[in-house]
C-alpha cells in the first residue's frame, strides 16, 4: 500500500517546475498523498495552478506568508476542505538580491528583517495555525543549508535566517511533539532553482560540490523530494528536531 495513502498535506513554495518544492510534490503524490498547494502572489497563480492540474485531486490557494490574515484564511479553508491535516511542507525563502553579495557586516536592518521574516518566522506563523488542524499527529518540515552553520560567500543574511529557522525546528519540535507531530528540516545541496538565482557565484559553488562531495555530484530536486516523503510518513516516526542532510555527503568533507 502507498505509504502517504489518505493524508492531506500542504505544500507551500512552489513558484515552478524547478521549485524543490514541486519535486517534493512529486514524491508525495506518487506514494497516495492528498496535496494542497499555496502560491505567493497573482504573479505565480496560474503557474502553479498549471502545475497542480497534473496531480489529480490537489486543490491551490493562495497565501503569502508575510500576512497573518492570509495565513488565518488558509487553516480555515483547509480545515473546510479536508477537516485533519498530516503534513506540512515549508519551502519558502527570500532575501533581497543586494543583501546576497559582498560583505554581511554591511546587512541593511530593513533587508535582515525581511529575509528572518520570511525565511525563518514564516515556519512559526505557519506551524501556530495549521498543528491545531494535526488532530491525528503530523509532520512538519522545511529547507535550509549548510550556510546556517557556516560563513559561505555571499549567502550572508540568508545564512543567518537559516541558523533561526534551524533552531526553529528544535523549538516547533519540542512544544508539538506531545502533541506527536514532528518537526524536521532537510539541508540541501545547492540547487539551480529561482531561489538560487539570486546568489551570485553560485555556479562557482556547484563545481566545487561535483569535484568534493563524497558521491562527486549535486544534488538534485527528486533527491530531496524522496526524502520529504520519508520525513512524511510513518518510517520517520521516530525522528524530530532533526535537521537531515541530502547533499551528497558535502557537508562532511567541504
Ligand atoms: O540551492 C538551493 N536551491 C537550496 C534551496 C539549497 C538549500 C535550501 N534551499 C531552500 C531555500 O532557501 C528555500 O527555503 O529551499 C527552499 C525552496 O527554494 P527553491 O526551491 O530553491 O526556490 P524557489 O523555487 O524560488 O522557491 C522559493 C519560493 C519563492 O519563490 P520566488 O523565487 O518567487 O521568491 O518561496 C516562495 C516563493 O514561491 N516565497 C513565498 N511564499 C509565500 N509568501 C514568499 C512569501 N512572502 N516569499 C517567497
Amino acid at each position: 500500500e502507498p505509504l502517504l495513502n489518505g493524508k492531506n498535506i500542504l505544500v507551500m513554495g512552489v513558484a515552478n517546475d524547478r521549485s524543490i518544492a514541486w519535486a517534493i510534490a512529486q514524491s508525495l503524490a506518487g506514494q497516495g498523498a492528498r496535496l494542497i498547494f499555496t502560491y505567493e502572489n497573482e504573479r505565480v497563480e496560474e503557474r502553479v495552478k498549471k502545475l497542480a492540474d497534473t496531480i489529480p485531486g490537489s486543490t491551490v490557494l493562495p497565501c503569502n506568508v508575510t500576512v497573518d490574515e492570509e495565513i488565518d484564511t488558509l487553516s480555515a479553508l483547509v480545515k473546510e476542505s479536508c477537516g485533519v491535516l498530516h503534513g506540512l511542507v515549508h519551502s519558502i525563502a527570500f532575501a533581497k538580491t543586494e543583501e546576497l553579495e559582498g560583505m554581511y557586516v554591511d546587512t541593511s536592518r530593513a533587508g535582515f528583517a525581511l529575509a528572518h521574516d520570511i525565511s525563518a518566522y514564516s515556519l512559526v506563523a505557519v506551524a501556530q495555525r495549521m498543528h491545531p488542524l494535526m488532530t491525528e499527529g503530523g509532520s512538519i518540515m522545511t529547507m535550509t543549508y549548510l550556510g546556517a552553520e557556516r560563513a559561505m560567500k555571499n549567502y550572508n543574511v540568508m545564512g543567518v535566517a537559516k541558523a533561526a529557522l534551524e533552531a526553529s525546528v528544535r523549538y516547533l519540535a519540542a512544544d508539538l511533539g506531545p502533541s506527536n507531530i514532528r518537526v524536521n528540516a532537510i539541508s540541501a545541496g545547492p540547487i539551480r532553482t529561482l531561489a538560487a538565482k539570486g546568489i551570485s557565484g553560485f555556479n562557482t559553488i556547484l563545481k566545487q560540490v561535483e569535484e568534493k562531495a563524497p558521491l562527486r555530484r549535486t544534488t538534485e530536486q527528486a533527491e530531496v523530494g524522496d526524502t520529504a516523503m520519508f520525513l512524511m510518513s510513518h518510517l520517520s516516526r521516530g525522528i524530530t528536531g532533526e535537521v537531515i542532510y541530502v547533499d551528497n555527503g558535502y557537508n562532511i568533507v567541504g
